[in-house]
C-alpha cells in the first residue's frame, strides 16, 4: 500500500488555489502529509467521491474543503465521510465571500462543517486546526505546534511601533 496521506485538501476550482495554498503550506511546514486537488461538488461529483474513497484508503484523517459562491463542496464532503471536514469560504466576485461563508457555516444540524474565516487566514487556520487535531496523538507534532505558538508570541513581544514624525 502507498504511504499514508493524512490530510485531503480539496477546492472547487483551480482559481481557489491562491487561497487554499495557505492550508497546504501549513501542512508542509508541519511535515503533515497531504494531497491537494481541485474537484467540484457540482462539476465533477463522481471524481470527488472517488478521490475521497481513495484518500480514506490511504489513511486520511481530515479533509479541508474550500469553495466560493454557493459553496456546497464542504457540506458534500462532510456528508460523504465521518472524518472531520473543515470549511474554508473563498472570496467570491460579487459578495466577497459572504455567500461562501454562510453556505458553509449554516449547515443544518447533523452534518457539521467547522468553518474558518473567509480567505487566506481561514485557509491557514484550517491547516492549523488539522495540525492541532493530529497533535492530540502525535507528540512530535504537538511540540512543533507549541514552538509555532511561542515564535508567534515572541514576534509580537519584539514588535516595535513606528516612531512619530
Ligand atoms: C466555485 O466557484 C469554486 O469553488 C470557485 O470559488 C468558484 C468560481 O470557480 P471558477 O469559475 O473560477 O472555476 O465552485
Amino acid at each position: 500500500m502507498s504511504e499514508q496521506t493524512l490530510v485531503g485538501i480539496v477546492m472547487g476550482s483551480t482559481s481557489d488555489w491562491e487561497v487554499m495554498k495557505e492550508a497546504a503550506q501549513i501542512c508542509k511546514d508541519f511535515g503533515v502529509s497531504f494531497e491537494a486537488r481541485a474537484l467540484s461538488a457540482h462539476r465533477t461529483p463522481l471524481e470527488l467521491e472517488q478521490w475521497m474513497e481513495e484518500m480514506e484508503l490511504r489513511g486520511c484523517q481530515a479533509f479541508i474543503a474550500g469553495a466560493g459562491g454557493a459553496a456546497h463542496l464542504a457540506g458534500v464532503v462532510a456528508a460523504k465521510t465521518i472524518l472531520p471536514t473543515f470549511g474554508v469560504p473563498i472570496p467570491s466576485k460579487y459578495l466577497k465571500g459572504l455567500d461562501s461563508l454562510l453556505a458553509m457555516v449554516q449547515m443544518p444540524k447533523g452534518i457539521p462543517v467547522p468553518t474558518l474565516g473567509i480567505g487566506e487566514a481561514g485557509a491557514a487556520n484550517a491547516g492549523l486546526s488539522v495540525v492541532a487535531m493530529l497533535a492530540l496523538n502525535d507528540v512530535g507534532l504537538k511540540a512543533k505546534l507549541i514552538a509555532f505558538r511561542a515564535a508567534q508570541a515572541e514576534k509580537v513581544r519584539n514588535a516595535k511601533l513606528p516612531e512619530l514624525s
